[in-house]
Order: C-alpha cells, then structure tokens, then sequence
C-alpha cells in the first residue's frame, strides 16, 4: 500500500475551464473570507467587523500572554521581545488601505481556481505598533544581510507544499522610514482582531496584503533572497498561460484603484442597482500603492466620454485611499457605470483586463450595472 502524503489533498494550482462557474471549494474559501461590503466605502477608517479578511489556513490559537516575537539570523544582537518589551518602544500609528493581491481574481477570463474575489477585498484600518526599524535597530542588522523574513503562527499546506506562512522584504524596504513597516499590536485603537493576526502583525504601507504578515512570532535577517512558497511560488506575475513554471516577476506595491458606494438601491439576486431619473451623487475612494491618486473619472458609457470626480488631497494619511465624489445625470435606462483612478505616477486603471496565472493585481475597472426608472 502507497504511503499518504499531504500532495493527496493538496493539488496543483489551475486555471478554470472555460465556462466553468465557482466550484464548491471556491465557495468555502469566499464564506471564510469576506470583502469589504462596498456600501462600506462611505467610512474613512472601515469599522470594525467590515474591514476584509483573508486568511490562507487557519486562525491559529494565539495567547497574548504568552506571545514573543524573536529576532535572529544575520543581526549583532539576536532578541525573544514579549508584547510589555514591544510596548515600551515608541507608539506609531499608520493610517494604512490594504488590499489583497487577488482583488479581482474571479474577474477574469480564464479565471484562476483560488479566492474568488470581485473587487472588494480592501479596507482602510489605524494600525499602531513599533516601527520595525527601530526594533532591527536594536537587533543590529548585520551588513551581509539582504533580507527579513517574516513568520507567522499558522501553519497549512498549499499547493502539495506543507509549510508556515513566511514571506520575506528587502532590509532597505524594512528598514525604511518612507513606507515606515509597522510591527502592529492594535486596530484602530484596540488590540488586533483574532482574524487580523492577534497579537502581533506586520503592516507594510503600499504593499499588497501578502506582505502584511499576521501572528507574527518570528523574524530572521537572511544572506541570500528568501526562495520559500509565498514567496517565489505564490505572489508572481505569470503573464503567460501556457508556462505555469516561468518564474514571473514578484507581487509587490498596490495598483491604482477607485471604487464607488453602488448608487440607489440594489436587486437582492442580481445586485443591479435602482435609481431615479436625475442627479445622482456618486462617491467612493480611490487608492495606490505607488503615491497619491491624483484623478478620478467616471463613465456611463462604457468609457466613451468620462465625467471628472472631485478627488480629496492626500492629507497626513499618505498610504490611506482618498474620497472621490461626482453627480451623475441619470437618464431612464439601463447603464453600466465605470470608474477609473490614475496615480501620482500616471498609472491608470485598464478598461480591459490584463491577464496572469495568479489573478494578482487585476485593476480592471470597476462596472456597476444600474436601471434609471
Ligand atoms: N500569517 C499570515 N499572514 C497573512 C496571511 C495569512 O494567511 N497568514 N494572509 C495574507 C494576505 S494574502 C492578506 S490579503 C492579508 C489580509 O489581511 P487582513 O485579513 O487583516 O485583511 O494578510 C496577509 N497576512
Ligand atoms: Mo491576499
């Protein structure tokens, strides 16, 4: 009789056939992590309960008592720090939007079998904590190290590989002071959710959320880049259909996007929106990875003509989203609205989406179906 191993439940990642619709596994991944409820976008910080959740294995049982974060590997000075020792660092707090990588995934055409997300897995949180710098500071990075790997407390298996979730960043990135890495303890002034990675988690401002590393019990300077599953695996651009294995280029800042609050009110089934004829306020809140949002546009045309939204200035909140509002003239009808920000670097949202083997990172724009009666 042949031995059992985890690779029996655990297969390969793949691409839906065509015309395959969300398959039961997909569904018990999107009943166990939720998006943020688009309405939702009404809030600057997004309240508790409503801020997205993406958990790759299980929550792990996490005793905040008996919690220590070590720091090792390529550093003068190796630390054990418990939560009272983290304290006593000084308090940062980060006004931070974090959205998944595969925000978007179930969007595409092949779909990517994985976390089926439309376009709502973001959400804006205070997050306080210690600046990671100050506490590698302490450690005394040594000069050979080229990166920190981060390690969480769950453990799980993932594509035939058994593994706890680890990634990895480049020293100057965790170093850094502009993205300051936050190794945070609470949310929105309370300490972290079980979900959001009780007691202890990275916060990385403008990076995807795979980076945000939860639970986080361990962190280790390394002499050579980090080759582990989430890292080199999981996480890369794989434009090509046709070479699963291509190493692809590495997730890593956030993509432009503007969302709107769903105007009017919608079908309970289709979700499709009903509004009057008339001025219709739109608003919602718009966001990158790479900078300020610097416009905001909306079409209800399927980008034929665009109407300017009004767009609020970055603020003391550098890597949080920005409001956006406009007024739609709502003729009877049936429309699709759109919604597209470009960044402080130029990058604009594509009307078309841009394909790869993973599902990260598709800004394709945002379409609202709406019916003016
Ligand atoms: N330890 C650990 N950290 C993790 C994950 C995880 O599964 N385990 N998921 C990552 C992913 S893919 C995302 S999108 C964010 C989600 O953070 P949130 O659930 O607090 O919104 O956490 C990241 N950190
Ligand atoms: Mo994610």
């Amino acid at each position: 009789m042949e031995q059992a191993s985890v690779q029996d439940v655990s297969t390969p990642g793949r691409i839906a056939s065509p015309g395959e619709g969300i398959g039961p596994d997909e569904l018990a991944l999107a009943a166990r992590n939720h998006g943020l409820p688009l309405e939702a976008l009404r809030y600057e910080v997004t309240p508790p309960g409503l801020h997205y959740v993406l958990v790759h294995y299980d929550i792990p049982a996490a005793d905040p008592a008996g919690w220590s974060l070590t720091v090792g590997g390529r550093v003068r000075t190796p630390l054990t720090l418990d939560l009272a020792a983290l304290h006593a660092f000084p308090a940062v707090t980060h006004r931070v939007t974090m959205e998944c990588a595969g925000n978007g995934r179930a969007r595409l055409t092949p779909r990517p079998v994985s976390q089926p997300w439309l376009v709502e897995a973001v959400g804006t949180a205070d997050w306080t904590g210690v600046p990671l710098r100050l506490v590698l500071a302490r450690a005394g990075v040594r000069e050979d190290a080229v990166e920190a790997v981060f390690t969480g407390a769950d453990h799980g298996v993932e594509r035939g590989v058994e593994q706890d979730y680890r990634r990895s960043l480049p020293v100057a990135a965790a170093t850094g002071d502009d993205p300051e890495v936050l190794i945070a303890y609470a949310m929105n002034g309370l300490p972290l959710p079980p979900q959001h990675g009780c007691p202890l988690r990275l916060v990385v401002p403008g990076w995807y959320g795979m980076a945000h590393v939860k639970w986080l019990r361990e962190i280790t300077l390394v002499d050579a880049p980090f080759t582990g599953f989430q890292q080199s695996v999981a996480y890369r651009y794989r434009r090509a259909a046709d070479a699963p294995d291509a190493p692809g280029e590495p997730v890593t800042r956030i993509a432009p996007r503007a969302l709107m609050v769903p105007p009017g009110f919608p079908d309970f089934m289709s979700r499709t929106r009903v509004v009057h004829p008339g001025p219709v306020p739109l608003e919602g809140r718009a966001w990158s990875g790479h900078g300020a949002v610097d416009r905001v546009e909306v079409s209800a045309d399927g980008g034929r003509s665009w109407i300017r939204a009004e767009v609020a200035p970055p603020g003391p909140h550098r890597w949080a989203w920005q409001a956006w509002s406009c007024v739609w003239a709502a003729a009877p009808g049936r429309h699709t609205l759109t919604v597209r920000a470009t960044d402080a670097e130029g990058s604009t949202q594509p009307l078309e989406q841009s394909w790869n083997r993973g599902g990260f990172g598709n800004n394709l724009v945002q379409h609202v179906p709406v019916l003016c009666c």
